[in-house]
């Protein structure tokens, strides 16, 4: 089976799912992860969960941290995530290169087979195509967590930076978007959480210890938003995908940040060309599965 080479471009430290992602991503035998960047706030410290992360997954794969503040909005950069902690800081990542650069030298280099997954804001990846247009020709895919297609709400990666999504959605490249409405139904319950507990593997010790960080602050149950845009890269049994042209309002004095389907906005029925395809249904049973057969092995 030929892998797909995958670089995953994550905000891991806030949310608990994408440290859940990383480690679904890891133990899928049809993804191969090449690198992992960092996006958004405090670009630095998420490296480092990263770094620790795949130090104890036994993984050789580098880590770049990117761009922390979003093309137009302002964020506060030296913000801790809640899942740092300072035992973290032992951990490296190359810090020679920005993740920008990275991608763009990755993808350019390549034969044209990889895949982008973004999973928080789409700060690098905006910027990697701004810096670089000659990536649309080179990427095969991006496939990332972000939006709402079904109905109308303006999802935290798209409300973060909104110019960066219109680069992404506006470039022409094959983009596969899964949105909060479908990720919202793949909720692990209090059980889901004891299996992972009860693994006591080195990686799903730190995932218990982070999940455990994570709730003390949102006293809620993990949500698998960005592991679902990993499934989604490799499996198209469990995730209804649908073509629809997607567009991105920056401009909003309420609804920046969202965004709308145009095909749903038209009524006309008309089919739809476009190189954007946006998840419509999941069987979370399946996927909530096939989630917990990789992480607790
Ligand atoms: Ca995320």
């Amino acid at each position: 089976m030929d892998k797909r080479k995958i670089i995953i471009d994550t905000d891991i430290g806030d949310d608990i799912d994408d440290a859940l992602a990383v480690a679904f991503a890891l133990n899928s035998p049809e993804v191969d992860v090449i690198g992992i960047t960092t996006v958004f706030k405090n670009t630095d410290a998420r490296a480092k969960i990263a770094a620790n992360l795949l130090s104890l997954a036994g993984r050789d794969i580098p880590v770049y941290a990117g761009c922390g503040q979003p093309i137009i909005n302002r964020e506060d950069v030296l913000q801790i995530p809640c899942q740092y902690c300072d035992e973290m800081n032992r951990f490296t990542y190359n810090r020679q290169i920005h993740a920008v650069d990275y991608i763009i030298n990755t993808v350019m280099e390549s034969a044209g087979d990889i895949t982008l997954v973004p999973i928080g804001p789409l700060t690098n990846i905006g910027m990697a195509i701004l810096k670089c247009p000659e990536l649309k020709t080179k990427l095969k895919e991006i496939v990332l967590m972000g939006g709402c297609y079904y109905s109308h709400y303006n999802e935290w990666n798209i409300r973060c930076d909104p110019e960066a999504a219109k680069i992404v959605f506006e470039s022409g490249i094959p983009v596969k978007a899964v949105g909060l409405d479908v990720t919202l139904k793949c909720r692990l319950s209090e059980d889901d959480i004891k299996l992972i507990d009860n693994c006591a593997s080195p990686v799903t010790n730190l995932l218990s210890e982070l999940i455990r960080r994570w709730r003390s602050v949102t006293k809620a149950l993990p949500i698998l938003h960005d592991p679902l845009a990993i499934c989604a890269v490799f499996n198209d049994n469990i995730i209804e995908m649908k073509n629809e042209e997607i567009l991105v309002e920056t401009k909003g004095e309420y609804t920046r940040g969202t965004t709308f389907n145009k095909t749903g906005l038209e009524r006309n029925n008309r089919i739809v060309d476009s190189h954007v395809k946006v998840a419509k249904n999941v069987d979370e049973k399946a996927f909530i599965k096939l989630f917990l057969e990789r992480i607790v092995q």
